[in-house]
């Protein structure tokens, strides 16, 4: 994407608070029905790959489309942490993904750190399910991603009623990711979505594609994807989930508020303010028509019920 301002941004420390609760595999066992935990904050000693492969394709989402290829999907990528071009792959191996220390916090009733190994396993059984991707730039991509439903880990969390909204977070390292060194950046990388959104079947926690371990390139070790909004929304790496009443305010929505906004529902009918969304490249070859949601429209048009109906518009912004 294309930013047109440079600004310099402050970057707010990545505080711990003092409720935190470290959890991690020996320690869970050692407190095993005790409440009231013991806080540890750090590292975990204990971390461990992922595991769970090959995941269990869930038949109920696939797709009429053909799969892009595992190349074209692990070598033309966005992530901006690590520069501005599609061919940043070989430059993303170098951040550290084990241990990967995730923190859930804000409006849940504990705050909560936990290594991804020990977190997926929370999350129930690994399946694998082929989806659409559609990027804000107009490319597109049809891959088998692994992982869960989001709603798992939002029952996971355990949000305190008034929670509205998630706001997500990635990790902050410029010395590993060189495009963090640019400042006009509001680095970390951040996404929200609304909780209902979270919860709906679509929403998914992705820990691998093409049937193994996530890439770094990919979002390493835990990704969302939303395929019913552009592509940007799929944050990758996370690193912190905040349950909050407030809605998040993303990375592109800082730069580019009119072009990169909170809902970015892929709308075929609005384009960006600087180019049509209603075709698509298809990574591997051709262009296709952009559809409504993506072509989601019955899994999620229930939680856009007023914009839906009133003014089709809004659904991007
Ligand atoms: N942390 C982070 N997540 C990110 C991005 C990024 O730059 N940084 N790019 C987004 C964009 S614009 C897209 S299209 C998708 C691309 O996912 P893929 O590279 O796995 O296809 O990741 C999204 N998630
Ligand atoms: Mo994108």
């Amino acid at each position: 994407m294309y930013i047109k301002k440079k600004k310099s941004w402050e970057i707010s420390e990545n505080e711990i608070t003092p409720e935190t609760i470290f959890l991690n595999r020996r320690r869970l066992l050692q407190t095993a029905g005790l409440s009231g935990v013991a806080m540890l904050v750090g590292k975990s000693p204990f971390s461990a790959p992922i595991d769970g492969f090959p995941p269990v394709r869930n038949q109920k989402y696939t797709i009429e489309r053909a799969l892009t290829s595992e190349k074209d999907a692990t070598t033309y990528t966005n992530f901006y942490e690590f520069g501005s071009s599609k061919n940043i792959w070989r430059k993303a191996k170098k951040l550290n993904t084990d241990p990967w220390v995730i923190t859930i916090d804000g409006l849940v009733e504990q705050t909560i750190q936990i290594d991804a190994s020990d977190l997926v396993k929370k999350l129930g059984g690994m399946e694998e399910r082929l989806y659409r991707h559609r990027c804000v730039e107009a490319w597109s991509m049809t891959v088998p991603w692994a992982g869960f439903p989001f709603s798992n880990l939002v029952k996971f969390a355990g949000p305190k009623p008034e929670a509205k909204y998630i706001r997500m977070e990635t990790f902050f390292e410029p010395n590993v990711a060189p495009g963090q060194k640019q400042t006009w950046y509001p680095w970390p990388y951040v996404e929200g979505l609304t909780i209902n959104e979270a919860r709906n079947e679509l929403a998914f926690l992705a820990v691998g594609l093409y049937g193994k371990a996530l890439q770094n390139q990919n979002g390493a070790p835990i990704r969302l994807v939303v395929p019913w909004k552009y592509g940007f929304k799929s944050i990758k790496s996370i690193k912190r989930f905040t349950f909050t009443n407030e809605q998040p305010r993303s990375f592109w929505e800082i730069l580019s508020p009119k072009e990169y906004g909170f809902w970015a529902n892929v709308n075929p009918w609005v384009p960006h303010p600087r180019w049509p969304q209603d075709r698509e490249r298809v990574l591997g070859g051709g262009t296709v028509p952009t559809q409504l949601f993506n072509g989601y429209e019955e899994e999620v048009a229930y939680l856009y019920k007023s914009e839906y109906t009133d003014n089709k518009r809004r659904l991007f912004y």
